[in-house]
Parts: C-alpha cells; structure tokens; sequence
C-alpha cells in the first residue's frame, strides 16, 4: 500500500504511526497538497492529503476514514480505539479534541505563515487559538496510560504535539501542560514517532 502525504501534516502522521503501530508496511509517496496541487486531484478530488491507496488500487482519503479500516483489518483485539462502552466514548473524545487542536492550530498558522499580512485577520487568529487553549488544557487532564501500549488516543495526541513544537512552539512553553509534556517525552523518543519526524513545515510563506 502506498500512503500519499508528507509527514508535515499531523493528519498523515497519525496515519503513518498507527501503520507501524500495527505492523503494516508502506510505501510513503511525499508529493504536496501545495507543490503538486494537480496531481494530487488524481488520487483525491479533495486535494487533501492523506490518501491510503490498497494494494487493490482503491484508495481510501481522510485520516479517520483510514484509521477506520486499519481498525477493522486487525480486528477488535488489535484495534487502536477499544470497541464499545466508556472506553471508546473516552478514546474518541480524547481524538476529537486533539484533532480539533490540530484544527485550530493549522487554520492559525494558515493566517499567519500562507496569507499575505495586508489580509490577515487577526481576531479569527485569536478566537482559533482560544480554541485551541481549550482543547489543550482538557487534554491535558485526560489520565494518559504509563505503560508502553500505543492506542489512538495518544498516537493522535502526540501528532499534535509535535505539530505544535515544529510550528508555534511557544504555544507550549514547559510546565503550561506539564501531563502533556510528560506525554511527549514518552512518545517522541518512540520508533514510530522517530521514524515519521519532520524538522520543517513545508508551506508557501507569505511575503
Ligand atoms: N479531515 C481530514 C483533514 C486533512 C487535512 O486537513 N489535510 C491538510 C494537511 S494537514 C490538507 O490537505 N490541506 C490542504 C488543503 O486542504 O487544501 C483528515 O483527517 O484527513
């Protein structure tokens, strides 16, 4: 299978982790959402990325959409969001809020980094980062497991954070989520995080 999107994007990232969570091998197609805008209207007539194109030539779009199949393909036991009761109502809870600080934080930095400055509108930057605050600081009162069991709940955590830290670190200065930061410390030395990590964030930069 083959996933399409760099690893910039904390949506392809989740999908990556939870590929080499599970034991799937891939191979990584790197084009870009904004580099090859046209081409990518081939695999999604979103332009979005990530797509997951199967061995059978389907391809699947959407982060969640993927993480789905990847659920129902190793079955109940292996799946990374637990099957019913509290525990799925608390896993998808947790991804939601994450996936909304992704959300927030993304559309942020589209202000900031893409827009040109003369159009940049600075309260919605502001109302998006108070989003993102709140989701955070719930987040960060979540009880994160200590043990070495990697789960969805944390593998979409730990994309956001370290979407965060490459984008607008200051968002996360030490100690203003200290549950959060221990969270990262144990994730990002991990072999699925190391193997998917990125230094830089490949947009178009206003002038
Ligand atoms: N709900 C989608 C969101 C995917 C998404 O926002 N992808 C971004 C990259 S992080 C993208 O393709 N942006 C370019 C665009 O929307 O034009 C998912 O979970 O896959």
């Amino acid at each position: 299978m083959i996933l399409i999107g760099q690893y910039d994007s904390p949506f392809v990232r989740r999908v990556a982790i939870s590929l080499l969570t599970l034991g799937f091998a891939y191979e990584h197609d790197t084009r870009s959402v904004f580099g090859d805008f046209d081409a990518m209207r081939k695999v999604n007539p979103l332009r979005r990325i990530p797509s997951l194109m199967l061995d059978s030539g389907e391809v699947l779009i959407d982060s969640a959409a993927i993480l789905d199949w990847l659920d129902e393909t190793v079955g109940p036991e292996r799946a990374l969001v637990p099957r019913q009761g509290e525990a799925r109502r608390q896993a998808l809870r947790t991804i939601a809020l994450a996936t909304g600080a992704i959300d927030k934080i993304g559309w942020a930095n589209y202000e900031r980094l893409i827009r040109p400055s003369a159009f940049r509108w600075q309260d919605w930057i502001e109302r998006s980062l108070i989003q993102f605050h709140g989701a955070l600081a719930a987040l960060n009162d979540v009880h994160w497991p200590r043990n070495e069991t990697l789960d969805q709940a944390q593998i979409t955590t730990g994309v956001m954070l370290g979407y965060v830290k490459v984008t607008d670190p200051s968002h996360l200065a030490p100690g203003r989520y200290a549950n959060l930061d221990a969270l990262w410390v144990r994730l990002e030395p991990r072999q699925e995080f190391q193997a998917t990590s990125f230094r830089e964030y490949a947009v178009p930069r206003a002038e």
